[in-house]
């Protein structure tokens, strides 16, 4: 077998690596505008000629080769690795020409590992509207090595780099001089450590001297000998990269004179920073804030209400035909009853969901999302996080999972730490269903001035779970003692036209993955959960049967009623009332019954589950096809007579799942990035309890 061309894409944050990425394999991998959007390596493949295809490897951004973070070090390891499954054969380094001052450091560095590089310099047109020029072919001279111009955003320029790899693959070796002598630095014996591991530069022998022992690939006999040579030469880590840096610049400052025109020394004042002047105003800036986020809430409930409707139309009406299309049989109660039931519970909120995503590509792909971190950043350091914290918290707000990811860059440990802890309290999109059904059965529909009382109620959770978030980030802090000097350091990009098409795609995209997800848990619980409701101990169900057989046999003008009441009665003796009943006493104290109860047992693994679960148990044994969830629900009454979802019953339950940790997805990365089950089952008891407790207090208030 041929071994398969590898080629990275590295380079610093927000350059456009994705961009390229998802230019040269047609992959749609995450781009947005601010950095670290992409946290984990990716891989795809592109033809590059006829004779050639190669892997893509799109890697996290990094500012230098050394790693300060979590998702640099990911980047690191890939081209540190000699023996690493995705050892680049080639580099190509994303250059961002409106900061190339310090996007060629980066080159640099990468040059000197001594691997075929290309330069690919993307945000020419933006260099252009700061009146920058740029001497191409000047700075590939000097540079080195081939310098191609793109813009992976329009597509342009791509065959172009396509024939500068095809050139580099028949090349046999690379001849470069290192574009600084290391040896100068640090005297010659550092060849020496290039000759223990083998390294393919002193460059590189000098980053296996600063972190030989991290590196996993480095054996112990080697390591003892290394650790021996830096001894003898009185290696000293910190000095020989701050030099190391130094003679960079200088060199690059040479380039930058010969290659680089800046129109006017006075920089021109680009649309980016009269925007800024308004939109990072102490006061006014978050004003604009509060003003965006309002608007999202509001329009997630009563823009998605028409379109919520009509699938709502669409899944009753299918229910009633196929009710009176198909003869009696089991098969056609577990078809209406368990699948379409369970089904259309879900099928409902695609459009809010999708509504919810696009808003939050928005922010992400026009560059506002980094604005909002520098707003909060005082906000989030008083409570013991910081800027960066608000990214995994917004995206938590889609889904827990990538947000936690999305914590790999911030730098400090117990920062980093906690904002994975909290993250979860952020309300996500599997909670929106709960919300929106619990909501609109017990919260009137009624315009209070501008404002919709039931998207004041949704905005009023989401606030929720951000201010527990805070409360409890404030609470770890007090107790996580670890020293580490915090900064907040974060570029701000310009801001950039959202790519309608991108916005589009998301949406579309994330709607089809919560229902394929959401939609093959769901249609197992169902199932399971319609067997459970349907079978029941079989000498008590006939007891049941029996008896009330006899009685519509005495009675027959009252059969349609004493029908209903076996039905209920049999539901309650099934194997899921059993279950219900078991857990009754324990969720009595917050205003649940039995059914709920087994809605929160199935929903223990994903929070969504819980509206399919009522869908199916307030239709077995039903016969009320025709009617919508809400209205099933709205109809359910308590022994006493009483309705079950009462305000106090309702809000205390959806306390509950703004609190309650409902997902096991969200446990498995927590447990990967923290690389211990100890704290996704911390996580999971602070969070039930604060559920239980918020709960029982929502409950006792109201009622
Ligand atoms: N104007 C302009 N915008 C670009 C160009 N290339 C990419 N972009 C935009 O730059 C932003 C960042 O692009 P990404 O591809 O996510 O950048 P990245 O390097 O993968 O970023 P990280 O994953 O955060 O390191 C997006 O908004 C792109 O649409 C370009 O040549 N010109
Ligand atoms: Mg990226």
């Amino acid at each position: 077998m041929h071994p398969v061309y590898k080629i990275a894409l590295v380079g610093n944050p927000n350059s456009g690596k994705s961009s390229l990425f998802n230019a040269l394999t047609g992959l749609n991998q995450k781009v947005g505008n601010f950095p670290g959007v992409t946290v984990d390596k990716k891989t795809g493949t592109c033809a590059i000629n006829e004779n050639l295809t190669a892997r893509i490897i799109d890697l996290p951004g990094t500012y230098s080769l050394y790693p300060k973070s979590a998702d640099e070090q990911v980047t690191y390891e890939v081209l540190m690795n000699p023996a690493g499954l995705d050892r680049p054969d080639l580099i190509v380094v994303i250059a961002d020409a409106s900061n190339l001052k310090r996007n060629l450091l980066f080159c640099s560095q990468i040059m000197d590992l001594n691997v075929p590089v290309i330069i690919a310099l993307t945000m020419n047109d933006i260099a252009r509207q700061k009146g920058i020029t740029i001497d191409i072919a000047g700075l590939e001279r000097m540079m080195g090595v081939p310098v191609i111009a793109i813009n992976p955003r329009k597509n342009k320029g791509i065959p172009q780099l396509k024939k500068s790899i095809g050139n580099l693959f028949t090349q046999q070796s690379v001849n470069r001089t290192p574009f600084i002598q290391i040896e100068e630095i640090t005297g010659n014996w550092i060849q020496e450590i290039a000759e223990i591991c083998k390294a393919q530069s002193t460059y590189q022998a000098l980053h296996i001297a600063c972190n030989y022992k991290d590196l996993s690939y480095l054996q112990a006999a080697q390591r003892i000998q290394i650790a021996a040579s830096l001894d003898i030469h009185g290696f000293h880590k910190a000095k020989v990269q701050a030099e190391e840096v130094m003679q960079r610049y200088k060199r690059i400052g040479v380039v930058m004179k010969q290659c680089v025109a800046e129109e006017s020394p006075v920089k021109k004042a680009v649309m980016s920073e009269r925007l800024d002047k308004i939109l990072l105003h102490p006061l006014y800036g978050n004003l604009v804030l509060l003003g965006v986020l309002f608007m999202i809430f509001q329009s997630i409930f009563w823009f998605a209400s028409f379109p919520m409707s009509w699938v709502e139309l669409l899944f009753s009406s299918t229910g009633s035909w196929l009710n009176g299309l198909l003869p009696d049989s089991f098969f056609k109660d577990l078809l209406i009853n368990g699948v379409l039931a369970g089904i259309s519970g879900i099928a409902v909120f695609i459009p809010q969901i999708m509504i919810l995503f696009g808003f939050i590509t928005l922010l992400e792909d026009s560059g506002y999302m980094a604005r909002i971190s520098f707003l909060t950043d005082r906000l989030m350091r008083s409570v013991g996080l910081n800027g960066r914290s608000v990214m995994p918290l917004i995206s938590g707000m889609a889904c827990a999972v990538p947000a936690i990811m999305a914590a790999r860059t911030i730098q400090n440990r117990k920062e980093r730490f906690i904002t994975i802890m909290v993250t979860p309290l952020m309300s996500c999109s599997a909670r929106l269903p709960v919300y929106t059904i619990l909501i609109g059965l017990v919260i009137p529909n009624r315009n209070l001035g501008f404002f919709n009382l039931q998207g004041l109620v949704l905005m009023g959770l989401y606030l929720l779970g951000f201010v527990m978030a805070l409360v409890v980030s404030k609470v770890m802090d007090l107790f996580v003692r670890v020293k580490e000097k915090t900064f907040f350091l974060m570029e701000l990009p310009v801001y950039r036209m959202p790519r309608w098409k991108n916005v589009g795609i998301t949406m579309v995209e994330k709607a089809k993955v919560f229902v394929m997800d959401a939609g093959k848990v769901i249609m197992i619980i169902s199932v399971i959960l319609w067997a459970l409701a349907t079978f029941g101990p079989p000498q008590k169900m006939h007891e049941v049967t029996n008896r009330y057989e006899a009685a519509i046999k005495q009675n027959p003008s009252q059969k349609a009623i004493l029908t209903a009441e076996m039905n209920t009665e049999k539901l309650e003796h099934s194997y899921a009332g059993m279950m219900g009943k078991a857990f009754e006493p324990m969720i009595r104290p917050l205003g649940y019954d039995w059914k709920i109860g087994i809605a929160l047992i199935t929903s223990f693994a994903a929070r969504e589950v819980f509206v399919s679960t009522m869908a199916t148990l307030y239709s077995v044994g039903e016969n009320n096809s025709d009617l919508t969830l809400r209205e099933k629900m709205r109809a359910a009454h308590r022994m006493d007579g009483k309705p079950v979802y009462t305000l106090a019953t309702g809000v205390s339950l959806l306390v509950f799942y703004v609190f309650a940790m409902q997902c096991m997805s969200t446990m498995v990365i927590v447990k990967r990035e923290t690389r211990s089950w100890k704290y996704p089952l911390l996580q999971f008891s602070y969070m039930f309890m604060l559920a239980y407790v918020g709960a029982w207090i929502a409950y006792t208030l109201l009622s």
